[in-house]
């Protein structure tokens, strides 16, 4: 039988609950959640709790994406029930290349148009929680690509931890969350102000520089490949959407204009692909 070119069952599309659907701002999940839009795919969305993802993920017999520093799984989401073919995915990139495998014809096409990615994030210090190691062969350029954009949002995550938007019920537990992983004492640990937030932002600031030519190769924008967004565009929009929600609003904008705006050009290009079903 040939591939169906659209799927005709809804497909359940796990998330990380916040204090209200339109805070939501996991960048992983949000990577699919754009793709899912951009394939146009129908599909609905199940909202877990932090501290309920390995029961979630473990009850849908997936194994952990990522593991701690010390080497114990690490759960996450998102993950992916498509019922049309019995898959389950449980990595945002994962995630992508299936959507374009069965669905190459959906929504907006390709995401993985081919083309040279050239970025490259080294941080100075380890990540507090390693990311996911991969190895592709298929689209490798975004592979390596998504590897480096975790790691630099990733490095300066720290700008936004203390205002997480987390679900209410589960607030407490979710900061607790936080702080055993981080090793330290108390939820105000993780409050970074004055100087050392500026020089922070500054760092942060250069270090998007390079990620940030890559969108001025093609001056039509606002995306890499100019008028036609790719899951590179999403990647990085993930990220920046996390960001709006748990930066401050007035560095949110800021962020929107560094590089001469490209952030928020690509961001506000890529709202026609946001919407939270
Ligand atoms: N490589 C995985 C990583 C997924 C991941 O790190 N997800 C984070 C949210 S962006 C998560 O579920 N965190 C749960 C937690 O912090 O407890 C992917 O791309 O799906």
């Amino acid at each position: 039988m040939a591939t169906p070119s659209k799927p005709s069952e809804a497909m359940s599309f796990y998330d990380i609950a916040m204090n209200q659907p339109s805070n939501c701002c996991a960048p992983n999940p949000w990577k699919s959640r754009l793709a899912l839009n951009f394939k146009n795919i129908d599909y609905s969305t199940i909202w877990v709790s932090m501290p309920d993802i390995t029961r979630v993920r473990r009850g849908l017999d997936m194994d952990a994406s990522r593991k701690f520093g010390d080497g114990t799984d690490f759960y996450t989401l998102p993950v992916l029930v498509d019922p049309n073919t019995n898959s389950k995915i449980g990595d945002s990139f994962d995630i992508a290349i299936y959507l374009q495998a069965k669905y190459p014809n959906s929504g907006a096409g390709d995401l993985f148009p081919p083309q040279k990615l050239d970025y490259v994030f080294n941080p100075e210090n380890p990540l507090l929680v390693p990311l996911s190691e991969r190895k592709d062969s298929e689209y490798e350029e975004y592979s390596k690509f998504n590897t480096n954009v975790d790691a630099v949002f990733t490095n300066y995550i720290g700008l936004g931890t203390y205002n997480f938007p987390f679900d209410p019920a589960h607030a407490e537990a979710c900061k607790n969350i936080f702080i055993q992983r981080a090793g330290v004492k108390s939820w105000d640990d993780f409050e970074i102000k004055g100087e050392v937030r500026e020089k922070m932002k500054e760092s942060f600031r250069v270090a998007l520089g390079d990620l940030s030519k890559l969108f001025l190769k093609d001056p039509s924008g606002p995306f890499i490949l100019g008028e036609q967004a790719c899951y590179a565009d999403l990647i990085v929009d993930g990220w920046l959407r996390m960001l709006r929600v748990t930066l401050p609003a007035n560095e949110w904008e800021e962020v929107k204009g560094w590089h001469g705006g490209i952030f928020g050009r690509l961001h506000d290009g890529l709202e026609k692909y946001a919407e939270v079903k």
